[in-house]
Order: C-alpha cells, then structure tokens, then sequence
C-alpha cells in the first residue's frame, strides 16, 4: 500500500502456495511463473461512497489489477468472462472494488452466512501478516448475499471454520463496519436478456482483518497477503430462471494457486 498516489508504500502481495515448489519447467531458473501478484494499494484521502458502482474518484485514479485467470494457471482455461479488481485504504479500511463481466447475473442465495459459492460469486482470501492463521474470507453474490469466516488455521493442520454458518450467533464474522454493496448492469434473475457485468464494492475494517493476524499499523511500505476469486457456474436458461448443468464450476482468480 502506498501513502500518496504516484508515491511510496504498502503494497498487497497475494498469496504464493508452493514458492519454494520445484519447477521443472523450461523457466526452472527463473521461477516467475511462480512468483505471486502484486498491486500497489495508493491511500485516499477520500472515501469511496460503498454503493456498488465504481464511479468515485478514489477508484477513477487508480488502474486495474490483471484479469482474473483459471486458478490452475493452465493458459488453456482462460477465462470467458472478465474479472478485474482495484483497491485503496485509509486508516480505517481496505476499499475493494471488482466488475465481472456476465451475460447472465443470477443469483439464488438471498440470506448471509450460507454457503456462497454455491452460487456465481466473488471472493477475497486475506492474511495480512502472512502467517496462514486467523486469515479472513468474504464472499458475496449479485443479490448481495455474504458469508465471512476466520480460519484459526489451514485444515490440513486441523483448523476449522468460524463463522456465524458454524456457531450460529457466537461465530466470527466482520461487523456491521464491514460495508458491501454490488451494483448491476442489467437485471437480476431474468434469462430473456443478455447482461452486462456487477460490480463488487467493499469497504473492510481494517481493524477487524487484524484480529489475532496482525501485521501492525498499516503504513506506506506495508506488504499485506491477499486473493481474490470469482465462483462461475454453468447454467442454462429454463423458462423464467437459470439451472445449473451438470459439471464442476469454473474458478477465476487474480493469483493464480496452481490447482483448484
Ligand atoms: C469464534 O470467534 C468468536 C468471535 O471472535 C470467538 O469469541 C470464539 O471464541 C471463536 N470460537 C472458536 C470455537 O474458536
Ligand atoms: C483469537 O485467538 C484467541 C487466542 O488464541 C482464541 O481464543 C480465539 O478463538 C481466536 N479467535 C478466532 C476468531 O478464532
Ligand atoms: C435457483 O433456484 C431455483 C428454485 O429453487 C431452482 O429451480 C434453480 O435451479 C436455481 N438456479 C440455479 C442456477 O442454481
Ligand atoms: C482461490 C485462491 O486463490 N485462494 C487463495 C488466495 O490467497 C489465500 C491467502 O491469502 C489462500 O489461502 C487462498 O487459497
């Protein structure tokens, strides 16, 4: 992330599974292949209005990050509907704005805490320290249906889930100070039209992606580790709604993770 806008400072590095991996490819020297995403996050001096278009100033100054690609990484599954994303901070929040492109928005989760991605959404995945403990998910829908979670530590290790799905009224999720509002460009649920894309705008407590991960106070230069994903289901359009087709769901993502 940076401090002033062409200056200095904290930048958001993904995730990297499998750094020290061995690559037996033809650029096993260079292992850039390997090597995680990058974006500068520029601090704002004002704050983004969170209503799910991306018209502010705070996002008319920075660029996009690269589109999403298959989170295989195999050139061959390049994605057909586009996902970008950008970001600002201040002393309070991480802002996160996305727009996916989609011909067919729907959605069929209309209440928080279920699972997700069981329909089309878009996800981020953040560990600020990088410690792989206490890291935060969110995920939301084009009806605006979210689901945050804190995982104590990776499963393989015996972490579980804490979130309000799990511990219904005592679980773990970001507070009423996490703002999330998604804006369409077409309809909603209605398959006799061909959308145009939704857009994701968020505003996270910084504060609260700390807890029990933190990285310190968030300064120019501060590195923080983040993902970001799409869920994109195949559907076909039956009379007056959407069906799922049979088949596993496509998984776009800003840095890619080598497998799904
Ligand atoms: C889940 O998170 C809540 C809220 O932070 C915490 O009080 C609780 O101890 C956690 N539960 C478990 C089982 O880790
Ligand atoms: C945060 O850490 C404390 C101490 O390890 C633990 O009791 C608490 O459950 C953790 N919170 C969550 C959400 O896991
Ligand atoms: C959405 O829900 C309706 C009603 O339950 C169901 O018929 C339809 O298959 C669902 N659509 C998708 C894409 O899951
Ligand atoms: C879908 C995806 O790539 N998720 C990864 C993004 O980064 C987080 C850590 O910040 C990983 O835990 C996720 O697996």
């Amino acid at each position: 992330m940076k401090e002033t806008l062409p200056g200095c400072s904290l930048v958001i590095l993904c995730f990297l599974v499998g750094l020290l991996g061995v690559a037996l490819g033809e650029d096993r020297c260079e292992f850039k292949d390997r090597y995680p995403l990058q974006y500068v996050a520029y601090k704002t001096s004002k704050a983004p209005i969170v209503d799910g278009r991306l018209d502010d100033k705070a996002w008319q100054e920075v660029g996009w990050s690269e589109s999403f690609q298959d989170i295989t990484g195999d050139s061959s599954k390049t994605p057909y509907h586009e996902t970008r994303m950008k970001m600002r901070w201040d002393d309070e929040f991480l802002y996160i704005g996305a727009v996916l492109t989609e011909p067919d928005i729907w959605a069929n989760i209309t209440t928080d805490n279920q699972v997700i991605f069981h329909d089309n959404d878009f996800e981020f995945f953040i560990d600020p320290a990088g410690s792989t403990h206490f890291y935060k998910e969110f995920e939301v829908n084009a009806a605006g249906a979210q689901w945050s979670l804190c995982l104590n530590k990776p499963y393989l290790n015996g972490g579980y889930e804490n979130s309000s799905r799990v511990f219904p009224g005592h679980g773990w999720s970001f507070s009423s100070h996490l703002q999330s509002a998604i804006f369409i460009s077409g309809t909603l649920n209605n398959p006799k039209d061909v959308d145009d894309y939704w857009s994701v705008e968020l505003a996270v407590p910084l504060g609260e992606v700390q807890y029990n991960n933190s990285a310190g106070k968030v300064t120019s230069g501060s590195l923080w580790r983040i993902n970001f994903s799409r869920v994109q289901w195949h559907v076909v359009k039956v009379g007056d709604h959407y069906e799922k087709v049979a088949g596993p769901e496509e998984n776009w993502v800003w840095s890619k993770m080598g497998e799904v």
